[in-house]
C-alpha cells in the first residue's frame, strides 16, 4: 500500500483560502528554526520591510515516488516506484516564484539571465498554437511577448536562472534556498494521497486549477481542441499565482499554470534512485526533470508521478519554478 506515514508530526494547516493576499508574511524567522511545525507559514526578511516568498512547512515523512499500481499507462519513466523518506520537514514556497519576486533579485544583483545572454525565449504563437522562438523574449515578458503582471509566474527563465535566483536569496537571508528534489517536489503535491491525480483517480474529479481547458477561448477565439472537454479555469494562458484553492499541504498551482524546474538530472526510470529523497545528480548532466503540468497541458501530464526531460538550457513560456528553504 502506498501511503503516508508522518513521523510524529501533526499536521495543523493554516486555513488556506483561494485568493490569499499575496505575501503577507506570517511570521518572520528571527534566529533559528526550531520552532517550526508542519503548515506554518513564514518568510524570510530580506532587508528592512523586504521579505522573500512566502514559504509552508511540509512535515518529514514516507511515501511511495512513482506511478501507482492503479495508473495502468503511466510509462516506464515513472517505475519503478518505490519508497522514498523524508527525515527532516522542510519549507517550499508556497507559490511558482513570481515575475515581481524575480525582479528583486535581478534589481539588487545585475544578474542576466540566459534569455537576455542569447536573445530571446519561446512564446505562444496564437496563429499555429505552437510555442515559437522569439528574439528580444525574456523574464519581463509573458506568454505571448508581452510585458508580464507581476503576479504571473515568471517564465522564460533556465535551470540556471532558477539556481541563480536560489544562491542570492540564501545570501540575502542567511538560509539555505534551492530548487526541490523531485522526491520533495511530488511529496508536497501528494501531501499523502496515494491517487492518480492529488484529488483522485479519475480526471472529472478535478475540481479547479489553470489546466488546459476547451472552455477558455484564445484572444483570436479559438480554443484548445485537444484539451479537457467541458472545463474552464479562466484563464487561457498564464493566471497570477494562488488564484485557485490552495493543495492538501498548502501550496499553490503545483499542478498547472506553470511547469516546474527540479533539481534532479533526468534519468530514464527509477532503478537505483536515491531512497532518501535527495536530488539524484550526475555531475555535468545537460537534462533536469520539470514536474507538473502547465496552461497548456494534456490531462495526462496533470498526474501526480508525471515527469519529463528539458534541457537545462531551455526557456518558453510554459516553465518556472519554486524553492524549498531548508530548516
Ligand atoms: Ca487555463
Ligand atoms: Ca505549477
Amino acid at each position: 500500500m502506498k501511503c503516508l506515514i508522518p513521523l510524529g508530526m501533526v499536521l495543523a494547516l493554516a486555513a488556506c483560502k483561494a485568493r490569499d493576499p499575496l505575501p503577507a508574511p506570517a511570521m518572520a524567522v528571527k534566529s533559528g528554526t526550531e520552532g517550526l511545525q508542519p503548515g506554518h507559514i513564514f518568510s524570510d526578511r530580506l532587508a528592512r520591510a523586504d521579505y522573500g516568498p512566502e514559504l509552508i512547512v511540509i512535515p518529514a515523512g514516507r511515501f511511495e515516488l512513482g506511478a501507482v499500481g492503479k495508473d495502468r499507462n503511466a510509462p516506464a519513466s515513472e517505475k519503478p516506484a518505490h519508497a522514498v523518506e523524508l527525515q527532516r520537514p522542510f519549507a517550499m514556497t508556497r507559490a511558482e516564484i513570481t515575475v515581481d519576486e524575480f525582479a528583486a533579485f535581478i534589481a539588487s544583483s545585475g544578474y542576466r539571465s540566459l534569455a537576455e545572454r542569447t536573445g530571446g525565449s519561446e512564446i505562444f504563437d496564437l496563429a499555429s498554437g505552437r510555442l515559437i522562438r522569439a528574439e528580444g523574449v525574456n523574464w519581463r515578458l509573458d506568454h505571448i511577448g508581452k510585458p508580464a503582471r507581476g503576479d504571473y509566474p515568471v517564465v522564460h527563465v533556465a535551470y540556471a536562472d532558477a539556481f541563480a535566483y536560489a544562491a542570492w536569496l540564501s545570501r540575502r537571508t542567511g538560509r539555505h534556498y534551492r530548487l526541490p528534489s523531485e522526491a520533495e517536489w511530488e511529496y508536497a503535491l501528494r501531501a499523502g494521497t496515494d491517487t492518480v491525480f492529488p484529488w483522485g483517480n479519475k480526471p472529472k474529479q478535478l475540481d479547479k486549477g489553470n489546466l488546459t481547458g476547451n472552455g477558455d477561448l484564445f484572444p483570436n477565439g479559438r480554443n484548445w481542441r485537444n484539451a479537457i472537454t467541458g472545463y474552464s479555469d479562466g484563464y487561457w494562458a498564464l493566471a497570477p499565482v494562488r488564484r485557485y484553492s490552495s493543495e492538501g499541504w498548502g501550496t499553490f498551482d503545483m499542478l498547472g499554470n506553470v511547469s516546474e524546474w527540479v533539481e534532479d538530472c533526468w534519468h530514464e526510470n527509477y532503478r537505483r534512485a536515491p531512497a532518501s529523497g535527495e536530488a539524484w545528480v550526475n555531475e555535468g548532466c545537460t537534462h533536469r526533470v520539470i514536474r507538473g503540468s502547465a496552461w497548456l497541458s494534456s490531462m495526462e501530464q496533470s498526474r501526480s508521478s508525471f515527469r519529463m526531460a528539458m534541457p537545462a538550457e531551455r526557456t518558453n513560456a510554459r516553465l518556472g519554478f519554486r524553492l524549498v528553504r531548508e530548516l
